[in-house]
Formats: structure tokens, C-alpha cells, sequence
């Protein structure tokens, strides 16, 4: 359960711009969690696309980037590489006709990784000195059958993470559930900026946060988080939709990949042990997407209230 409340206050702090003290006096955060907070290695993993609360802080993996390989400026510059983006792990050089172009950085020229919060951990079950040498190395092995498989598993050092059991794995949405709604209470509170939600969401949260049988935020037993969700179902129906539509960005298409689920993933499985196997059981039908309908599913969500227009 801990491991959701810091999340939630790593997440909230980081859509405020000046995050008020007494979250980060709230945010006790112990060896594997301070890696959510690191702002070294955040800025390393970032893709700074959409600064949305949900939408976790840290992007992973390298096919499906979104960062377009070249920008066309108009800009006259000296340097072609000044307005030239490469995706990451690759970096800008100029060919013989002076003209930019993307190449695999070398590892070696990486930021020193200052703490071993600054490392992740690969599919190769190999840890990495930060992000940057990660996504270098693996653009050293584009177009090869490794570099394609692999993918930055999560976030910290590579460490042992016990199977998860089926008990635990049926106590996973409980928990996650109850941190997507305070996440959203919480942003509906602190919402002096107008910024945070949309009109629309805000609609949504409002009525959830003046329901006076809403379970305060906590560290709530199963037992109680269980006959939550039978009491105040109703209020869970907005959240879980919510999440989906925070993930679902590129593209927008119903359907979570991989890399649209690693912002919540990565961070998640040093901390979660059911993390993998709770989103690879959601893929009901593996086709490797997660459709709206098996999001809301794996979060108890009845099929006659899933609605692609609570995601908004
Ligand atoms: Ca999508
Ligand atoms: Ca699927």
C-alpha cells in the first residue's frame, strides 16, 4: 500500500510546480522508492511530451518514441545540429555536406551515473548506469534481433522480484484503484492553477470528492479497501477510465502498448511484484495491447460501465 502513497505524492508533487511542504514532508521515502524522486535520473528517462498527473513521470522504452527523428527549422543556424532533435540514445552529427543527422551515441560519453538511483534495469536482466547508457547501448544493436527485444524494464538496479502469487495479484487492483482516486481528489484539491484537469474531469472529481462516503486516503487493509469498492463502486468508475486515457496517448487509439503502459510499469515493478504479471493477465486476449475494455475489466470495472467517453 505504501508503495502506491508515495507514488501518489511523487506524482502529485511533480504536476505542481512548487509542490507544497507538507507533501514532501508526507513523502517518506525509503531506499528503492527515492529513485521515483531522483530528478537526475528523471530527466535522463523523461520524454517531456505531456506533463499529466497519471501519465507517471518516467517513459522507458525506445520503438515507439514519439520524438520525431528530424525537425525541420527554419531558423538559420551556424550549427545544423542546433535545432536537429535525435530520439534518445542517439545524438547529432554532421555528414560530409554539413547536413545533420542522428547517430548512436556512445555510451561511454553519458553523464556519470552519481547514485545508484540513476541505474535501470533491462529485460536482459542487466543493469545499466542510467538511462542514457541504456537507450545508447541499445541503439548500438538497432535492426538486430537483441536490440529489438530489448526494452528498459523498470526503473533502479537490477534486483531479485519474487513471483508474484495469485492472492497478492487479486489484492493489486484493490489498492491501485484506491490510489487512482485519491490521485485525482488530490489534484481536484490543489487545483489553484486551473491546470491540472480539464473542465470535464474536474465535473467528474467534484462529485466524487463531496461524497461524504468517500474512504479518506490511507493505508487501508484489504478487508476495508474490498468493502469500499462494493459501497462507493461508483465512484472507482471514473478513475480506472481516467488512467486509461492519461496512458493512452500515442497514439490515441483505444488500446495501450507496451510503451504507453511503461510510464506506470517501470517505476511500479521494483516496488509491486505483481506489476508484470497483473498488466500481462490484462491482456485478456494477448494480442500484447491492453483495449479499454480489458483495462477496465482488470480493475473490476462491470461491462456495462465501460464507456470510451468517461475517457476524457
Ligand atoms: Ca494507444
Ligand atoms: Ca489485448
Amino acid at each position: 500500500m505504501r508503495v502506491f502513497l508515495l507514488l501518489f505524492f511523487v506524482l502529485v508533487s511533480k504536476t505542481l510546480a512548487v509542490p507544497p511542504i507538507d507533501v514532501q514532508e508526507e513523502a517518506v521515502f525509503d531506499t528503492d522508492q527515492v529513485v521515483l524522486d531522483e530528478p537526475a535520473a528523471e530527466e535522463e528517462v523523461v520524454v517531456v511530451e505531456e506533463q499529466t498527473v497519471g501519465a507517471n513521470p518516467v517513459q522507458v522504452e525506445t520503438d515507439d518514441f514519439e520524438e520525431p527523428e528530424e525537425t525541420v527549422e527554419e531558423v538559420v543556424a551556424e550549427n545544423p545540429c542546433l535545432n536537429h532533435y535525435c530520439k534518445h540514445g542517439k545524438v547529432c552529427e554532421v555528414d560530409e555536406n554539413n547536413m545533420p543527422m542522428c547517430v548512436c551515441q556512445d555510451p561511454s560519453t553519458c553523464p556519470t551515473a552519481t547514485g545508484e538511483f540513476e541505474h535501470v534495469c533491462g529485460n536482459d536482466n542487466k543493469t545499466y548506469d542510467s538511462s542514457c547508457h541504456f537507450f545508447a547501448t541499445k541503439c548500438t544493436l538497432e535492426g538486430t534481433k537483441k536490440g529489438h527485444k530489448l526494452h528498459l524494464d523498470y526503473i533502479g538496479p537490477c534486483k531479485y522480484i519474487p513471483p508474484c502469487m495469485d492472492n497478492e495479484l487479486s489484492e493489486f487492483p484493490f489498492r491501485m484503484r484506491d490510489w487512482l482516486k485519491n490521485v485525482l481528489v488530490t489534484m481536484f484539491e490543489r487545483d489553484e492553477e486551473n491546470n491540472l484537469l480539464t473542465e470535464k474531469q474536474k465535473l467528474r472529481v467534484k462529485k466524487i470528492f463531496e461524497n461524504e462516503k468517500r474512504l479518506s486516503a490511507g493505508d487501508h487493509s484489504i478487508d476495508l479497501l474490498t468493502l469500499d469498492f462494493v459501497k462507493n463502486y461508483n465512484m472507482y468508475i471514473f478513475p480506472v477510465h481516467w488512467q486509461f486515457g492519461q496512458l493512452d496517448q500515442h497514439p490515441v487509439d483505444g488500446y495501450l502498448s507496451h510503451t504507453e503502459l511503461a510510464p506506470l510499469r517501470a517505476p511500479l515493478i521494483p516496488m509491486e511484484h505483481c506489476t508484470t504479471r497483473f498488466f500481462t493477465e490484462c491482456d485478456t486476449d494477448s494480442d500484447r495491447y491492453i483495449a479499454l475494455e480489458e483495462w477496465a475489466a482488470c480493475f473490476g470495472i462491470k461491462e456495462q460501465d465501460i464507456d470510451k467517453n468517461l475517457v476524457i
